[in-house]
C-alpha cells in the first residue's frame, strides 16, 4: 500500500464529521471519496437508561483504495458526538468489544477521578464499564479518547475518540448560528500514516 504523507493529510482526509441526518457531502480532495459522517446522540432531554456506547472493530478506506482496520464507538470509525447539558448527570455503559485492554477518558470535563477513565480504570475485553457523569461546567467542546496505558496512541489513531459538545443556559441563549449541518460542523482531523502490517500493537 501506498504511504500518505503528511502534505497530503488533509487532502485524504482522515476523519469527518458533519453532523446532521443529511449534511452536505464532504469530499478528499484526491480520491473524491465521501468523508465519513459522525452520529449526534442528543442526551439533553435525559433519559433513566444509560447511553450504550459500543466500542468496536471495524474497517475503512482511507483513500487508498484498501480497508484499513479501525476502531469505533457505535460505529466503524471514530465515536459519535454526545451533546449533554450543563446540570445533567449523564449515565453511561462503555462496553468493551475490541479485543483488547482499553480505558476511555473524558477529555476536558471535570470530573472526579474515580470517573475520569484514566488508566487506572482500565475495561478489560467483553467487559462493561457503567459510570454516571455529572456535568457541571460551562459550554464548550470537550471530547472522549482511549486513554490505555500504553495503548494510546494507537487505540486513538484507529478511531477510539469522539465528541462531547456540552450546552449550558447562555450557549442555548447566545444569539448564534447552531443548526448543526446546516450553519454549525463540527470535524475531526486525524493525521493517518498508513503502511501495510503495521498493528496496534506496536505502540510507537
Ligand atoms: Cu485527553
Amino acid at each position: 500500500m501506498q504511504d500518505i504523507d503528511r502534505r497530503h493529510f488533509l487532502a485524504s482526509a482522515a476523519a469527518t464529521g458533519t453532523l446532521l441526518a443529511s449534511p452536505p457531502k464532504l469530499f478528499a480532495q484526491n480520491s473524491m471519496t465521501a468523508m465519513p459522517q459522525i452520529a449526534v446522540a442528543d442526551l439533553t432531554s435525559g433519559s433513566n437508561v444509560p447511553y450504550a456506547m459500543d466500542l468496536r472493530t471495524g474497517s475503512h478506506n482511507f483513500g487508498t483504495g484498501a480497508a484499513t482496520d479501525t476502531f469505533g464507538i457505535n460505529s466503524d470509525y471514530l465515536g459519535p458526538l454526545v451533546k449533554v447539558r450543563r446540570g445533567q448527570e449523564v449515565q453511561f455503559d462503555v462496553t468493551n468489544n475490541i479485543g483488547e485492554l482499553t480505558a476511555v477518558h473524558w477529555h476536558g470535563l471535570h470530573i472526579p477521578g474515580d470517573v475520569d477513565g484514566g488508566p487506572h480504570q482500565s475495561i478489560q475485553p467483553g467487559a462493561t464499564w457503567s459510570l454516571v457523569l455529572t456535568i457541571d461546567q460551562p459550554a464548550g467542546l470537550n471530547w472522549f479518547h482511549a486513554h490505555t496505558h500504553g495503548h494510546t496512541m494507537p487505540q486513538v489513531y484507529k478511531g477510539l475518540a469522539g465528541l462531547l459538545l456540552i450546552e449550558d443556559d447562555d450557549s442555548i441563549a447566545a444569539d448564534l448560528p447552531k443548526t448543526f449541518g446546516v450553519e454549525e460542523f463540527a470535524v475531526v482531523l486525524q493525521d493517518k500514516h498508513l503502511r501495510c502490517g503495521w498493528k496496534s500493537d506496536s505502540n510507537d
